[in-house]
């Protein structure tokens, strides 16, 4: 074994109190386009960001919504991977060993609680779950597609037909009838309070921190990993290349999250 593998494992033992910081790289094995790195999301000619935010969807609601079904649609075919499983095998043996293991995602795509990973927190909201507009009611919604007026769009090719559903042929909410938006948390908007709340909690107790799959760009989970660094807390980096906090972390493993995280989560 390599004296960093070595190291990190021996970081492992010695901890009681660990975080893990997951992105996007995490389920690019299970076929998820990322948003920044490769393989990256393409739907016809739209930045992911200029559709994931709220000015966009009161624009127009049928365009987004076509954005979000056919990202739901690509989530619910995929399946959880080595790396998912590789972290709730983890979060199990930690559990063993009574030191405690959080999960904190930003990803929306479900496929760390579908591997198992049950103390996580989804810090930026779930594709599969929609918030009424009107009522705020969040409620799970798992349905393919989720509403008729849905059924065959999302296409992501260039010269898909003018975004054109027409608003009551979209999602509504069965308590209030009220347009149902996807809750995932949008560019401009906070992070869900009691998320966020708890995070911070962990990010001050933490003593460890692995960070997996993200770019660390997105504020504000981009800043966490710093935050545990400031403390003299070490943080660990898996990714395929370098980000922001490459250079400030304790160990930096290079390689896709599934074929790396199995062995050296073992
Ligand atoms: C592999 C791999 C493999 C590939 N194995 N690795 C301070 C300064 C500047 C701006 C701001 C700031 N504070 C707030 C902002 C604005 C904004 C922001 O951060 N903008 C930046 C882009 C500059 N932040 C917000 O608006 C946040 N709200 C907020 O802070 O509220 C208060 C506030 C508002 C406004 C102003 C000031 C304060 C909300 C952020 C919400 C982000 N939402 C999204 C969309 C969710 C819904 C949806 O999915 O549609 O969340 S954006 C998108 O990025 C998504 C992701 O969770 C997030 C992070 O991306 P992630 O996971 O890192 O993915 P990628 O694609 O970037 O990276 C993939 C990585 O994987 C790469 O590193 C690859 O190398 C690697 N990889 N394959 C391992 N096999
Ligand atoms: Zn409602």
């Amino acid at each position: 074994m390599l004296s960093n593998e070595m190291e990190f494992k021996n970081l492992i033992k010695l901890a009681k109190n660990i975080i893990v910081i997951t992105g996007a790289g995490v389920s690019a094995e299970s076929g998820i386009p990322t948003f920044r790195g490769a393989p990256k999301l393409r739907w016809r000619n739209y930045k992911p960001e200029s559709l994931a935010n709220m000015p966009a969807f009161v624009k127009s609601s049928s365009l987004v919504w076509e954005f979000y079904h056919y990202r739901r649609e690509i989530c619910l075919k995929a399946s959880p991977n080595n790396a998912h499983l590789a972290l709730s095998s983890f979060e199990l043996r930690c559990l063993k060993e009574n030191k405690q293991c959080t999960l904190i995602t930003q990803n929306v795509d479900g496929l760390h609680k579908r591997a198992g990973s049950k103390n996580i927190i989804e810090i930026h909201g779930s594709l599969f779950e929609t918030k009424c507009m009107k009522c705020h009611s969040i409620e799970d919604n798992f349905t393919s597609p989720i509403c008729d007026g849905l059924a065959n769009r999302g296409s992501p090719e260039e010269d898909s037909k003018l975004s054109d559903i027409p608003v009551e042929q979209l999602p509504h909410c069965d308590k209030c009838h009220g347009l149902l938006r996807p809750n995932v948390v949008w560019f401009g908007e906070s992070l869900p309070e009691q998320a966020l709340e708890d995070s911070i909690k962990l990010l001050n107790k933490c003593d460890l921190c692995l960070v997996v799959g993200t770019s660390a760009v997105v504020e504000p989970v981009a800043s966490f990993p710093h935050q545990v660094i400031a403390r003299g807390v070490p943080v660990v980096e898996f990714n395929i290349e370098k980000t922001p906090i490459t250079n400030n972390s304790r160990y930096f493993f290079q390689g896709p999250s599934g074929s790396i995280l199995p062995s050296l989560l073992s």
